[in-house]
């Protein structure tokens, strides 16, 4: 369906701008992207998202919606009638994606964000073994959720694959940075084959940056948390 008016601001480099992108190509929606360098942040971000400053923020007409996971819902509700449904029907199911859609956002992000942060061997070592954990558990959740199907939602991407396909880039980032797996096929079997699903997917293929390309993105970000730490 060509929707008019739809603009997202974001970046190349956003997994949480991606979600947003997915989202609407998952309900075959046209939109505008506009780039955000963030560095400095433009006016347009200031002025959409005053209280958090960050993208992705959305666009709908005049209406403003900022929040990646808020923004993908509102989606989800406000094309309810394409035929694909992001959320599940049932409430219960649907409490349970938006559960895990926050674990990952609180659990895994911190995980990741401090294997890519971390540059002294120790704490890499330990916060790696962290970053696992997580991933045991999202492998877990995988093999209940999706019942031998290819996604978290079933036959078809949903909020839980959204939320966590969002970081496949960094997952690759930091193995590339640390030669060391993260996911791993003999440990996390599920979520390895749905990893290779999801990208081949029509609504996320051509959306996820190249690995080298976002390595030397995550080499500045380093530098930049680490200046940000001294
Ligand atoms: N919870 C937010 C969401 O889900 O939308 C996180 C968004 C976020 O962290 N965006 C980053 C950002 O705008 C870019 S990937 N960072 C700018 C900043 O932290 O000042």
């Amino acid at each position: 369906m060509a929707e008019r008016d739809l603009r997202l601001l974001g970046a190349w480099f956003s997994p949480f701008a991606l979600r947003v992108q997915i989202a609407l190509n998952l309900k075959g929606l046209d939109y505008e992207v506009v780039e955000e360098t963030l560095n400095p942040k433009s006016e347009l971000l200031l002025k959409s998202n005053p209280v958090h400053k960050k993208i992705p923020v959305f666009f709908h007409g005049d209406k403003v919606i900022c929040e990646s996971a808020i923004i993908v819902e509102y989606i989800d509700e406000v094309w309810s009638n394409n035929a694909l449904s992001i959320l599940p029907q049932n409430a219960y199911d649907r409490a349970n994606a938006r559960f895990w859609v926050s674990y990952i956002d609180d659990k895994w992000l911190t995980s990741l964000k401090s294997v890519l942060a971390t540059e002294d061997d120790e704490a890499k070592k330990l916060h790696f073994e962290q970053a696992e954990e997580v991933l045991e558990k999202v492998e877990e959740v995988f093999n209940k959720c999706s019942e031998g199907k290819a996604y978290f939602g079933g036959d078809t991407i949903g909020f839980v694959d959204i939320g966590f396909g969002s970081f496949l880039s960094f997952i690759r980032v930091s193995e590339n940075m640390n030669e060391r797996k993260l996911l791993d096929e003999t440990k996390h079997p599920g979520l390895t084959l749905w990893a290779e699903t999801f990208a081949a997917d029509p609504a996320v293929k051509g959306l996820l940056p190249e690995t080298e390309k976002l390595v030397e993105f995550a080499k500045i970000l380093q530098l930049k948390w680490a200046a940000a730490a001294a």
